[in-house]
């Protein structure tokens, strides 16, 4: 005999329960308020097939409340994936285990997003439907035809960024977007009557989203609005009404099964009764074999799928591009066309001339900006607005919503088959840090495009001039900063981000720089993160260190500095953590460790003097600010903050001065 749904879903609850009782840890409660409603999804509804996690035309599926964790794991095992095993699920939240406490997509196939900040994922799934959406353009519904499907929490539709998603959703009328809302009115407060009174449905129609309710702990009757919900061209909001923790019979609806262990008793009684007699960890056979068959549902669409592709004639192309690797034979012309005819620029400049090139050459790339794109560059000649009618556009217009559109963009590249970018002030990097970092911490290949990164933005004053964000941003592990000097250091920025797999964070100018390199290099210079730009001519006493727009300061200082007979190094060094990564006799050959008496190290970086100790040594000279900035032209504040080669090379000379008598 086939097993209910009920029985299915008190799978997962079991699981759940027993996971977190094993750990002492996790989170009961979710799984087993939504259990029945993923059981519906997973039985009937999402495209998958367990024995291909990668297949290209899959749904995706997000569950934005991470914390739920076991939800998804009980799923992936039951329905036959390879991994989690028993034995992964036995080890919940222990070292080693894939199950992780939050999922982590480089963890376990068929976690399409790492989520545990609450309401990220809502935003990801955003960007996993654009992206579905924008590939169904340009290669139509037989290669890519597929839905994403998304599991919020109260605490994910509370979060402000859900709602830059959801009017993003509306806008771009994404009807393969449909959310799960797990209204069972707790989180761990205690019930959402202490914080919250919005209606969050109408709030949803009112972003053009269509809304549905339906008893959640009733397989059937979710089955029946996901009905709904797919006849609707509009993105769908079902509001699954559920109990958090049902099945135990004393702390159901209680914030105690949200983040604990049930204990011992409870965990008996809940057997009880939902009926589960099986012991731990073990899954009766009439169940394990029906979620089997859920898990091998999709083998036949993949099949067709696989002979589609093969007589498509596209194959290579489509094949390569949801690889994601990022041609570069753009960058040598491009270079020699404009070491051709130097002058200055703002890097910002720089970025959308070497774009001109990039995405004429890298179909996948997307760009957009957030209501700045005048000012980050990020729109090129060629690039259409991507609109609800025009998915094949290569430009998002994503509106003042910063936060939503870096998390969109993780969702976009862990999509597969985009390489998107998007720009904003670096000042606002804050905005959307949250995103940055969980793109970070899970390998989005998204590139950062954060204009207007110093004083020198000038007149719009200390509340739009970064300080301490590059140093912020150069902290965060799995992200590389890139601060280029000009022109050519800029396409060779470009290139590298489009070369890695992690996301990359371009920190651009908004006023005019000189070139600093004016010559065609064999190899790109800004690979090992720094490198000597000028040697100097008499015996070397200063090694001058700057990023960006302060190289060229540089540069005069040391010709100040060589007119007194002091021998200056300039090292332009646009990426820290790329040169941190150079082995010893690079980062010897460019930084010699000598001490400060014999050759003084000085940085130069119209930011946080914070850090750069790293590099000129605790006796060592760092030029920066540290207080926030002031409003007036940035030529007068660069004067007034004493970044100008007239200032600099006095203090350099007045620290060489102190040294000498010490
Ligand atoms: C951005 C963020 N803030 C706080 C938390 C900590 N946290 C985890 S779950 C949770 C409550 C969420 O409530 P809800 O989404 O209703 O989940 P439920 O209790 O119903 O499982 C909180 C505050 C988090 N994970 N992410
Ligand atoms: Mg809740």
């Amino acid at each position: 005999m086939q097993p209910t749904q009920r029985r299915l879903a008190n799978a997962i609850r079991a699981l759940a329960m027993d996971a977190v009782e094993a750990a002492n840890s996790g989170h009961p409660g979710m799984p087993m308020g939504m259990a029945d409603a993923a059981t519906a999804l997973f039985t009937k509804y999402l495209k998958f097939d367990a024995a291909d996690p990668h297949w290209p035309d899959r749904d995706r599926f997000v569950l934005s409340a991470g914390h739920g964790s076991m939800l998804l794991y009980a799923l992936l095992h039951l329905t036959g994936f390879a991994r989690p095993t028993m034995d992964d699920i036995r080890n919940f939240r222990q070292l080693g285990s894939p199950c992780a406490g939050h999922p982590e997509n480089f963890e376990l196939a068929g976690i399409e997003t790492t989520t545990g900040p609450l309401g990220q994922g809502v935003a990801a799934a955003v960007g996993m439907a654009i992206a579905e959406r924008h590939l169904n353009a340009i290669y139509g519904d037989d290669l890519v035809d597929h839905r994403t499907w998304v599991l919020a929490g109260d605490g994910c539709l509370m979060e402000g960024v859900n709602h830059e998603a959801a009017g993003l959703a509306g806008h771009l009328r994404l009807g393969r977007l449909i959310m799960l809302w797990d209204d069972n009115k707790i989180t761990i407060d205690g019930s959402t009557d202490l914080s919250r009174n919005e209606d969050v449905v109408a709030r949803y129609a009112a972003c053009g989203w269509h809304t549905v309710e339906c008893d959640g702990l009733d397989s059937a009757k979710v089955s029946k609005a996901i009905d709904e919900a797919l006849a609707d061209a509009r993105p769908s909001l079902i509001r699954c009404k559920t109990i958090i923790g049902y099945g135990a019979p004393k702390k159901q609806g209680t914030a105690a099964t949200h983040g604990a262990a049930l204990g011992a008793d409870e965990v008996a009684a809940a057997r009880k009764e939902l009926g589960w007699d099986t012991p731990a960890f073990e899954i009766p056979d009439d169940v394990a074999s029906g979620w089997r068959a859920a898990g091998t549902r999709g083998a036949r669409d993949r099949a067709d799928w696989h002979r589609r592709l093969e007589t498509s004639g596209r194959r290579a192309e489509f094949e390569a591009r949801m690889a994601g690797k990022c041609d570069d034979s753009w960058l040598k012309p491009y270079l020699d066309k404009l070491l051709a005819d130097l002058k200055p620029i703002a890097t910002r400049k720089a970025s959308e001339m070497a774009l001109g090139a990039i995405n004429a050459a890298i179909p996948a790339t997307i760009g957009g900006s957030a209501d700045l794109t005048g000012s980050n560059n990020t729109r090129t000649k060629d690039q259409e607005p991507l609109t609800f009618d025009n998915y094949g556009g290569r430009y998002i217009y994503y509106g003042i919503r910063e936060f939503g559109m870096a998390a969109a963009m993780n969702g976009m590249a862990q999509h597969g088959g985009i390489v998107p970018y998007g720009g904003t002030f670096l000042v606002f990097s804050d905005y959307s840090r949250p995103a940055i970092r969980l793109g970070a911490l899970s390998g989005a290949k998204v590139i950062h495009v954060m204009t207007h990164d110093s004083i020198g933005l000038g007149e719009d004053g200390p509340t739009h001039q970064p300080i301490e964000h590059l140093q912020a941003l150069r902290a965060m592990p799995g992200l590389t900063v890139y601060r280029p000097a000009d022109a050519v250091e800029t396409a060779e920025c470009w290139a590298l981000a489009l070369a890695d797999d992690k996301p990359s964070l371009l920190a651009l100018t908004r006023q005019n720089l000189r070139p600093v390199r004016t010559k065609a290099t064999n190899s790109n210079r800004c690979a090992k993160g720094a490198y000597r730009l000028k040697s100097a001519q008499a015996d070397r006493q200063v090694i001058l260190i700057a990023t960006g727009s302060e190289v060229e300061i540089a540069l005069d200082v040391a010709e100040k500095l060589e007119g007194q007979g002091i021998g200056a190094d300039v090292v332009s060094m646009p990426s820290t953590e790329l040169f941190d990564a150079q082995d010893a006799d690079y980062r010897e050959e460019v930084l010699p460790d000598v001490s400060n008496r014999q050759v003084l190290r000085v940085s130069i970086e119209a930011g946080t003097t914070f850090g750069w100790e790293r590099y000129t040594g605790l006796h060592g000279l760092r030029i920066g600010i540290d207080r926030f900035g002031a409003s007036a032209p940035a030529v007068d504040l660069y004067d007034y903050f004493g970044l100008t080669a007239p200032k600099i090379t006095e203090r350099v000379l007045a620290h060489m001065k102190i040294r000498e008598i010490a």
